[in-house]
């Protein structure tokens, strides 16, 4: 089983990055050793998570790094993306905490000792719980708290760094955490996801700020997810509720980043949605990034619906993962190019790609056949993007690891690596080693 690319595809240069991620609260586990995070509450209160399950121990990657390290370097990628856990090197004051930069430090400078080039993600959705305490994202000041961390965190990691993220998808930590609750904080209200929208992305641009400051020769920028939304019916309404649809998930993210400002939509909130934007706020949001970080994983059917004009359809079509998520490489391409026609991109990095499968170990091994069929027609999805001129930088497969797969628990598994949780065993797939000699051949 090979994962295979046209003989002149850009995906063969040597200068293109292939990668794997990861993020913090999802695999690194020693929850002892750090502040509490929303997700630690989350998990704590009966209901949320699917198998009851939490991220206490996960896959034990902060004992168990040195050994991870060298799984990635085995599949020889370049890069590995990954994100820092805010509760663990900042303490209650604000300041680092010594032991939980430390542990960052040696990871960032045993990537670089292999020559893997170290992507982090600064906000994966781990909030500290004390800041939560104090409203969380619905509360301007968290902004200048996460400024404050992305600087001196930044200063203490000097050049080890080759790219920044300041944000891992800021629509799912608004909409899921804070509008419809299924993510941590949890909380519920229409009321509420603007305005924590705004937050999110005015915190992203102060820390944009500071780092082109601090790290003027990193690659700096956010990394934002994309659903495709396609509308159920050819009926009129049903197609502009799928327009409608689209600017609530993917453009009210892009927008403000890429043409400082939001979309028409804004006006038409009901005044108690709207967020509170105050001068300079639209500039601080759209400070210049070096690159965009595209995640996609399906798209998304949608018909009429109140009181937002749209709303989601069950989708028919196509072959589902075990997230019940279709299998559509098509949205790749469409998305990119329609990216590309529509705003004026800087370099783009898909940041996070994959499938949930239901893996089982047979005799020592993982015959993920549905998974490396869907990186196959992923890449080849790639590949037609970049032949119609999108400029694409790399691909960050999701992910390295099977790990927590947040209100999921642990029943669904990304990795291209398998993951016992008795033991901690890690066993490569059979997509791990394909992506393994995919890259080998590319080296040759
Ligand atoms: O596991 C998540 C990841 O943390 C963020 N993007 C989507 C993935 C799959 O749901």
């Amino acid at each position: 089983m090979n994962i295979t690319v046209p003989k002149t595809s850009r995906l063969r240069s040597k200068d293109f990055v292939f990668g794997v991620a990861t993020a913090a609260f999802q695999i690194e586990g020693a929850a002892d050793s750090r502040l509490e995070s929303i997700w630690d509450r989350f998990c704590a209160t009966p209901g949320m998570i699917r198998d009851g399950s939490n991220g206490l121990v996960a896959c034990d990657h902060y004992n168990r790094w040195r050994e991870d390290v060298d799984l990635i370097e085995q599949l020889g990628v370049d890069a590995y993306r990954f994100s820092l856990s805010w509760p663990r090197v900042i303490d209650q004051n604000g300041h680092l905490n010594k032991v939980g930069i430390t542990f960052y430090l040696n990871l960032l400078d045993r990537l670089n000792a292999k020559g893997i080039k170290p992507f982090v993600t600064f906000y994966h959705w781990d909030l500290p719980q004390h800041l939560q305490d104090a409203g969380g994202w619905l509360n301007r000041n968290t902004a200048f708290k996460f400024r404050d961390y992305v600087d001196l965190v930044s200063k203490a990691f000097g050049d080890r760094v080759f790219s920044y993220a300041t944000l891992n998808e800021p629509y799912c930590s608004a909409y899921l955490g804070y509008e419809i609750g299924i993510h941590a904080p949890g909380i519920t209200g229409a009321q509420h996801g603007k305005k924590a929208a705004h937050h999110l992305l005015l915190a992203h641009g102060m820390a944009m700020e500071v780092l082109a400051r601090n790290c003027p020769d990193s690659l700096n920028g956010i990394v934002l997810n994309f659903s495709p939304c396609y509308s159920k019916t050819t009926k009129p309404e049903d197609i502009e509720a799928a327009r409608l649809a689209d600017v609530f998930l993917n453009q009210w993210y892009i927008a403000p980043i890429l043409n400082a400002q939001y979309p028409d939509l804004l006006a038409s909130l009901p005044d108690d949605h709207k967020p509170d934007i105050r001068d300079g706020d639209m500039k601080l949001i759209s400070h210049a990034i070096d690159f965009l970080g595209v995640n996609y994983y399906t798209r998304e059917f949608f018909q009429e619906g109140s009181p937002s004009g749209f709303q989601q359809a069950e989708n028919l079509e196509g072959q589902k993962t075990d997230m019940g998520w279709e299998v559509f490489p098509q949205g790749l391409t469409d998305l990119l190019v329609s990216l590309t026609t529509d705003y004026n991109l800087p370099p783009v990095y898909i940041t996070e790609n994959g499938a949930a499968m239901p893996d089982i170990v047979e005799n020592g091994m993982v015959m993920d056949t549905e998974r490396l069929a869907y990186y196959q027609s992923h890449l080849q999805a790639l590949d037609a993007a970049i032949e119609q001129g999108v400029a694409i930088e790399g691909y960050f497969a999701w992910s390295l690891l099977d790990n927590f797969e947040w209100a999921e628990g642990y029943a669904k598994r990304f990795g291209i690596v398998h993951v016992d949780y008795e033991t901690q065993k890690r066993t490569v797939k059979a997509s791990g080693k394909a992506f393994g000699k995919f890259l080998k051949q590319r080296a040759a």
